[in-house]
């Protein structure tokens, strides 16, 4: 298939472009526009380009709200929650950042909690710039119902990503960020259009049987938590901590039926940051390299984090896009698709 190559930052003015044609604010296109272009340039391809269609059948069909202004609460001293009044997670993650950095380095912990949000993307953008900054972060997502606990027979928790990102001397952050499914949701819908089948067991069909099958998962059936009870577990934890502390629902509580095209989950998030500065003995970042050291000596060169940063993606990185993706893109982007 012919290709074009756009940089990075020429492919985020495009999106922009198309999600203001479909009812964003300019802040909000700029901001969805460059963690789309971002994700896609870094390689994470089931968060990048791919999932325009969904931004922009979401937002024809009324669902979520395009110029949601986000307000944040100032509740605690260790808690700021952020009502993003059902728009998109990552503009009301911005609208609360400067001020929980600041409390982060007052106070050494603090925690945001985001809420009536749909978060459509990947989630290491919302970790990864607090080590950049010396800061550890984790973050935890949920998402749609389409995940069957274990030892359950129906879906009820969502693919509820959780990221991490620390510092280390050196080196790259330490940054992971992965569904508590066997694999994201997004994966899994790629794998269906290209005719790849997965490895057996990633999910369930519509009557119960493990499948390696993307479009019986699809049709259907449902995602299985990865390492059975464990990864069932920490995928409950997610559900409670993104939702049960935010106010946002759980991944069975909506209902988009409503709203034909609606993709985004309509959930909650929540972000902890620690400033490490404030701990005991030699510095964070320097211990995490002796950490970094010992394994690489193992024999365990590649950490989490570390292959997409060997990925440039700066503003002028070289994003290649098949011709009919870009034609779609620039109709979109016109307002004549
Ligand atoms: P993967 O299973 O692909 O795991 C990705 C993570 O594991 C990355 O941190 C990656 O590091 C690391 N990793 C992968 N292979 C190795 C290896 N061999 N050695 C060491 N580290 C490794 O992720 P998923 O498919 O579960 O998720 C993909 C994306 O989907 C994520 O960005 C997630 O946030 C997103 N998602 C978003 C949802 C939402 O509601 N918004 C819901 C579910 C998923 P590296 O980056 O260096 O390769
Ligand atoms: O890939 O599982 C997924 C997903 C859900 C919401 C956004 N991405």
């Amino acid at each position: 298939m012919e290709t074009t190559t756009l940089t990075r930052d020429d492919l985020a003015a495009l999106l922009a472009k198309v999600f203001t044609a479909n009812g964003c604010s300019e802040t909000v296109a700029g901001i969805l526009a460059a963690n789309v272009a971002g994700a896609e340039a870094a390689q994470s391809y089931s968060h990048g380009v791919f999932r325009i269609e969904g931004f922009v059948s979401t937002l024809r069909s009324g669902w979520v709200d395009g110029t949601a202004v986000p307000v944040v609460e100032d509740v605690a001293p260790g808690f700021l929650r952020v009502d993003a009044r059902n728009g998109f997670a990552q503009p009301a993650l911005a609208g609360a950042r400067d001020a929980f950095v600041a409390r982060v380095r007052r106070q050494g912990v603090a925690l945001l909690a985001l809420r009536d949000s749909h978060h459509f993307g990947a989630l290491w953008p919302d970790v990864e710039a607090f080590a950049d900054e010396g800061l550890i972060a984790l973050s935890m997502v949920n998402s749609m119902t389409c995940s069957v606990p274990a030892g359950a027979v129906k879906p009820v928790l969502g693919t509820n990503p959780i990221a991490f990102a620390a510092p280390i001397a050196g080196k790259p952050p330490l940054v992971f960020d992965f569904a508590t499914t066997t694999m994201a949701h997004g994966d899994v819908q790629i794998a269906a259009r290209e005719g790849h089948s997965l490895p057996e067991g990633t999910g369930m069909d519509s009557a119960g049987q493990l499948t390696g099958d993307p479009k019986a998962i699809l049709d259907g059936g449902a995602l299985v938590p990865f390492g059975g009870h464990k990864g069932s577990a920490i995928s409950l934890m997610v559900e409670l901590m993104a939702a049960g502390i935010s106010g946002g629902n759980f991944s069975f509580e909506f209902d988009w039926s409503g709203h034909p095209g609606a993709q985004t989950p309509r959930t909650g998030q929540i972000l902890l940051a620690i400033d490490p500065s404030h701990g005991a003995g030699t510095a964070f970042a320097d211990r995490g390299r002796v950490l970094v050291d010992q394994l690489a000596e193992a024999g365990f060169t590649r950490y989490p984090g570390a292959r997409r940063r060997a990925v440039p993606v700066g503003p002028g990185t070289e994003v290649p896009l098949e011709a009919p993706v870009l034609a779609r893109l620039e109709a979109l982007a016109s307002g004549a698709a």
